[in-house]
């Protein structure tokens, strides 16, 4: 642990120095984007006092109605990294295209996907919600970045995190060099390293999912769900339900805890809510260099190759021990179900 309280700035410094391969390319890049993000922060922390909050009137591209912190947002983030130099094209939920580098500007090789405002819904309570950043290196060789850079594979992100407005803001990243945590300190303005190496537990006793869509479930989920609520000290069941219905807020938890969130596929939305490139694959990535887990029931969420920018998957995410035992469930493979199944079809037990 360090001695001394180091800033974001301070320990990208010091972890460039030990991977002499680093360009410090992207550094500048996730610097400008917690910059964004403390101009965002800002609008968060009043927006019970100045007139941010409130719904524009329009809707994006998902059909939901944009409120005033979301376009604020989106654009911050937009206006402060489209001047880095170091980007190729953007992408953002609140953008049905992909966002070009504007004209004049320097066009470099990275890529950014985000979610501006995640956790939207929450907004209007003072619940946290969170800006959620994927970075990858783009593929197209001239000219200005185009869609195809955008839709890459999360294994091949160089940089993922997000930051989380709540009680104190936070900010955290991996570069696949293990995952960090900075606390925000309003006063001198500063990121501050509080949670270096976070490594989330194997297994957690939480389950974070929005129970209400229970009966539009498959079975293999519905039953998960009823086997984490049965009673058995030796695997720590009944686990208990968290669910904050903001992303960033439920896997942060998770994250330090261990557990696992789901947003399955279900009956009226086969691939679920969430979206790959800016949600599922950011998250999955922080995830993994943490010990946990991603999946959509049946693959890495990492290995997923989108085929457009808003593309939705199932997901389950969090403790490596509590994402293959759901991914179990999803496919049918549980012993627990092949036991049930058993009973019911009248077959004996073997051995
Ligand atoms: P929101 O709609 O409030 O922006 O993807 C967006 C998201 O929130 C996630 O942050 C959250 O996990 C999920 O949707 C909540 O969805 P439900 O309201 O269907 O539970």
């Amino acid at each position: 642990m360090y001695s001394r309280a180091v800033t974001l700035s301070q320990f990208l410094d010091l972890e460039e120095r030990k991977h002499p391969e680093a360009t410090g390319e992207f550094t500048r890049v996730l610097m400008e984007i917690a910059l964004a993000c403390k101009m965002i922060n800002r609008e968060v922390v009043r927006a019970g006092l100045v007139d941010v909050l409130g719904y524009t009137g329009a809707e994006n591209v998902h059909g939901e109605k944009v409120q005033k912190l979301d376009v604020f947002a989106h654009q911050t983030l937009y206006r402060v990294l489209s001047g880095t130099g170091q980007l190729a094209v953007l992408a953002s939920e609140e953008d049905e295209n992909v966002i070009p580098v504007p004209e004049g500007q320097p066009v470099g090789k990275y890529v950014v996907n985000f979610d501006p405002l995640d956790g939207s819904s929450n907004i209007n309570a003072n619940v946290n919600i969170g800006t959620i950043f994927s970075m990858l290196p783009r593929i197209t060789r001239k000219g200005g970045g185009t869609l195809t850079d955008c839709l890459q594979a999360g294994e091949r992100q160089v940089c993922a995190g997000y930051v989380m407005y709540g009680s104190s803001t936070m900010l955290v990243y991996t570069t696949g060099h293990g995952v960090h945590g900075f606390t925000f300190e309003p006063s001198i303005g500063e990121y501050l390293l509080s949670h270096p190496d976070i490594r989330t537990p194997k297994r957690g006793h939480i389950y974070s999912v929005n129970e209400g869509n229970y009966t539009q479930w498959s079975d293999g989920v519905k039953r998960y769900i009823d086997y984490l609520k049965m009673d058995d000290a030796a695997t720590g069941r009944p686990y208990s339900s968290r669910y904050v219905g903001s992303l960033v807020a439920d896997f942060h938890r998770n994250l330090l805890y261990g557990g696992v969130f789901l947003y399955p596929g279900d009956a009226r939305h086969a691939d679920g809510k969430l979206r790959v490139l800016y949600e599922a694959a950011p998250l999955a990535l922080i995830a993994e260099e943490a010990g946990g887990a991603a999946s959509d029931g049946h693959r890495r969420i990492l290995e997923i190759v989108p085929e457009s920018l808003h593309q939705r998957t199932p997901l389950f995410l969090g403790s490596a021990e509590d994402v293959r035992e759901c991914e179990s469930f999803v496919q049918g493979k549980n012993p627990a179900i092949t036991a049930e199944r058993r009973v019911r079809s009248g077959v004996p037990a073997e051995g």
